[in-house]
C-alpha cells in the first residue's frame, strides 16, 4: 500500500484570498523565473502540527533575502520510516531569493530551533515539531558538505512530490529526466512514499 497523502479540509486559513483552488497564495505577483525560485518542503507531527507549518511558512519571510510567494494545500500523511508515530502535516512553500543557499539554509535551521527542534534528542525519522528541507534552489545543483540540493531523497517521497506538485508541476529539478508531476504519477502503488 502507498502511504496516504490526503489534502487537509483546510483547517486554517491565513486570512488572503486562495486566488488558485490548488495552493494558498500569500501574495500576488506575477511569474518569476525558475532561477530566482527556491522550494521549501514543511513537516511536523507534534504540538500544533498544521499551525507549525502554517506560521514557520510566513516566518520564512523574515530570512533576509527571503519571499513567500505561495504556499501548497497542507497534507495530513501517514508516517513514512519510523512507523509508530503521529501522522504528519506537510507542504510546500515557495520563494523568491535574492540569497545563497547557505544563507537560506541557515535560516531554515535556526526557524526550526524556534519550534523546539531538538536533534541531538530525536530520533532520525522520528517525530519532530517542524522539519525544513530544502528542496529545489534556483535550478542550481550544490554537493557541499551539510548542503545537498535537489534534495537527496524527495523524488521517492510523496508527501514532499505531491504538494511540491501544487506549486510546480512542469519544472523538471536538475539532474532529473521528468518533471515534478510525472515523478509524482509514477510513484507506483506498493512504494512507499
Ligand atoms: N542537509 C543537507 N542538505 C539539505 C537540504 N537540502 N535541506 C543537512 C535541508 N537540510 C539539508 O537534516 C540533517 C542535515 O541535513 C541538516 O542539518 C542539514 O545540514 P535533518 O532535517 O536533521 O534530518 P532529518 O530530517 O532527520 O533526516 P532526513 O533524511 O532529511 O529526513 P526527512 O527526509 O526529512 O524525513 N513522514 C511523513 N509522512 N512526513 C514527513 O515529513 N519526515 C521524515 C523525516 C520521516 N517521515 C516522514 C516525514
Ligand atoms: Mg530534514
Amino acid at each position: 500500500m502507498s502511504a496516504a497523502c490526503h489534502p487537509c479540509e483546510r483547517p486554517l486559513s491565513l486570512g488572503v484570498d486562495n486566488p488558485n483552488e490548488d495552493a494558498w497564495y500569500l501574495e500576488a505577483r506575477p511569474p518569476l523565473p525558475e532561477s530566482r525560485k527556491a522550494y521549501v518542503a514543511l513537516g511536523s507531527n507534534l504540538g500544533n502540527p498544521a499551525g507549525n507549518v502554517i506560521n514557520a511558512a510566513s516566518e520564512m519571510g523574515v530570512i533576509p533575502g527571503v519571499r513567500v510567494i505561495a504556499t501548497s494545500r497542507l497534507y495530513t500523511t501517514a508516517p513514512v520510516g519510523v512507523k509508530n508515530q503521529p501522522d504528519f502535516v506537510n507542504a510546500v512553500a515557495m520563494l523568491e531569493v535574492e540569497c545563497s543557499a547557505r544563507e537560506l539554509l541557515d535560516g531554515l535551521l535556526a526557524i526550526e530551533k524556534r519550534y523546539g527542534r531538538n536533534r541531538e534528542a530525536e530520533q532520525r525519522w522520528g517525530p519532530r515539531t517542524l522539519d525544513l528541507d530544502l528542496l529545489l534552489f534556483c535550478e542550481q545543483t550544490i554537493d557541499e558538505p551539510g548542503l545537498t540540493v535537489p534534495h537527496p531523497r524527495m523524488k521517492e517521497r510523496r508527501f514532499v512530490l505531491q504538494p511540491l506538485a501544487d506549486l510546480a508541476p512542469g519544472v523538471v529539478p536538475p539532474g532529473w529526466e521528468t518533471s515534478v508531476a510525472q515523478t509524482l504519477e509514477a510513484l507506483s502503488a506498493g512504494v512507499e512514499a
